[in-house]
């Protein structure tokens, strides 16, 4: 997870299907629909719901995942596909409002993210101590608290680990591809 800004804004949007259409090139909006489907496998493609930043609906969907392209302020890759849980969860983090799962929520991130403290919720770059993660592709898992008991908390176990342990907005991070990707595309 990161860049808490522009997650309140499009969540916001996205959680109340609003379409604030913005002028925009047909080839831009393929190109970002490309993009918020590049976080997810091939079989999610037909399948999921694409709102872009600013709240159009760039494809309507019927398998209970919503994707987003990249945040438009953030230089590299970051969209993210999450199911109807997770959506919950987003909107309770960017309102700093409490949550607790009652069920499983996937979302996936297969290309990776650009960086979150695996300790604070709200840190918005790397500190000393903050234990700041460039995550690769990954998939992200959140559960009703007891299911996360005994799950390690380390980023650098070689397995998955808890990101904001402790925390409401406590979830699974399960890497299935290599932290330092080359960069430039
Ligand atoms: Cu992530």
């Amino acid at each position: 997870m990161r860049t808490r800004i522009s997650w309140r804004g499009a969540i916001g949007l996205a959680a109340a299907g609003a379409s604030l259409v913005m002028a925009g090139s047909a080839a831009a909006q393929s190109d970002k629909l490309q993009e918020a489907l590049s976080a997810t496998w091939p079989g999610m493609v037909e399948g999921a719901t694409v709102v872009d930043w600013e709240g159009k609906v760039l494809q309507e969907g019927s398998n209970g995942y919503t994707c987003m392209p990249s945040p438009p302020d953030l230089a590299g890759n970051a969209p993210m596909c999450l199911d109807e849980v997770w959506l919950a969860w987003a909107k309770a983090w960017q309102n700093e409002e409490p949550f607790t799962a009652d069920r499983l929520g996937i979302a996936y991130m297969l290309q990776g993210d650009e960086g979150a403290s695996n300790i604070d919720p709200y840190a918005m770059q790397e500190t000393d101590d903050n234990q700041w993660v460039v995550e690769g592709p990954h998939l992200m898992v959140i559960a009703p608290p007891e299911l996360l008991e005994g799950m390690p908390t380390d980023p650098d176990n070689g397995g998955p680990y808890v990101m904001w342990e402790g925390t409401d907005y406590q979830h699974i991070m399960v890497p299935v591809g290599a932290r330092d990707e080359p960069e430039g595309d």
